[in-house]
């Protein structure tokens, strides 16, 4: 990347993310064809998503916006002003604002693996609040990050919206929130907090409309996955071939978001050949929703003890704070 000289993405000679490739070809081999949801985020991808939470279907955004807009007061109180706030995933254009507004932190760490758009946000929020040093760093926060030495001292809040944890299943966001509290350092002086959002199992008519909007943006985010796979690993897949679903899984309590074949068709990525029976269907995402009883279950099992939960006006999102 421009500024730094240094990318986290590894290109191959062709120019192709070696990540994606491996996992589209994992994940067309099995049986059940699955493309982790990491990959619907290209320039397109995020401009749809930013469009889906504009949607009258999908609440969560709202729901959560209104939370953080309404118990400012609870978090300075809990939090303090002290902290360094170290967000997982660039600032959103909304929501971290209320929170800075609300702790005035000492220091505000957005992490991200896209440089361009941590960069970006980061110059944003540095404009918006002027007296609060901004330290970007450019990372994969699935893993331990080390933080700038500028905030070594200052004890940590970690800051992750959005219900991004419920697009993980349980063993991965069990090792995220794990990484989380190494990254917070949970074994140094002062312990880390975590203010988090988590979505909330409820009514499925309501699940199934927020992941499958009238006007279509979601069907246009999923099968935007299959216009990437085939301008950047040369695939053949017939777009009008596959239709979106979303569909809730009362037992793993999640809405699953697949692309379904409406006819058999064959189709190549990077040379490989595969296949679609009518009726079959590639995986594209889970987001699971959460009880306030599984929310607490899933934060203690990656080391986290719920402190506070707060709720929008019509129950449907939660936001949760811990403290490791
Ligand atoms: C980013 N993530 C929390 C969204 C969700 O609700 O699971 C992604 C999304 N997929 C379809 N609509 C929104």
């Amino acid at each position: 990347k421009a500024e730094t000289g240094i990318s986290l993405v590894d290109l191959d000679e062709d120019g192709v993310d070696r990540a994606f490739r491996a996992d589209v070809l994992k994940g067309l081999r099995q049986q059940q064809k699955a493309v982790p949801a990491r990959w619907f985020y290209d320039e397109e991808g995020s401009r749809l998503f930013e469009q889906i939470t504009r949607v009258a279907e999908y609440y969560p955004t709202r729901a959560e916006t209104e939370i953080l807009g309404a118990q400012g007061a609870q978090f300075a109180d809990l939090i303090g002003p002290e902290r360094a706030v170290v967000e997982f995933g660039s600032g959103s254009s909304v929501k971290t604002p209320l929170l800075l507004e609300a702790i005035a932190p000492a220091a505000y760490v957005p992490l991200d693996i896209s440089g361009d758009f941590l960069r970006q946000s980061a110059a944003a929020l540095a404009q918006k609040f002027p007296g609060l040093p901004v330290y970007p760093v450019e990372a994969d926060f699935m893993r331990r990050v080390s933080l700038p030495d500028e905030v070594s001292a200052l004890a940590k809040l970690g800051f992750f919206p959005g219900s991004t944890i419920g697009n993980m299943v349980p063993r991965t966001a069990v090792d995220l929130l794990r990484s989380m509290r190494a990254t917070l350092g949970a074994d140094e002086g002062e312990s880390p907090m975590l203010l988090i959002g988590m979505d909330l199992v409820k009514d499925r008519a309501v699940l199934e409309a927020a992941y499958d909007d009238a006007e279509g943006v979601t069907a246009a985010f999923n099968t935007n996955l299959v216009r990437r796979i085939n301008r950047e690993l040369d695939g053949t897949i017939d777009p009008a071939a596959l239709e979106h679903s979303a569909v809730w899984n009362d037992d793993l309590a999640r809405i699953e978001m697949h692309l379904r074949a409406t006819r058999d068709f064959s189709f190549e990525v990077s040379g490989e050949k595969f296949s679609l029976r009518k009726g079959e269907t590639i995986h594209t995402e889970n987001s699971h929703k959460f009880t306030r009883r599984s929310a607490y279950t899933l934060l203690l099992a990656g080391g986290w003890t719920p402190v506070r939960r707060w709720l929008d006006e019509e129950e449907r999102f939660s936001v949760i704070l811990a403290i490791a």
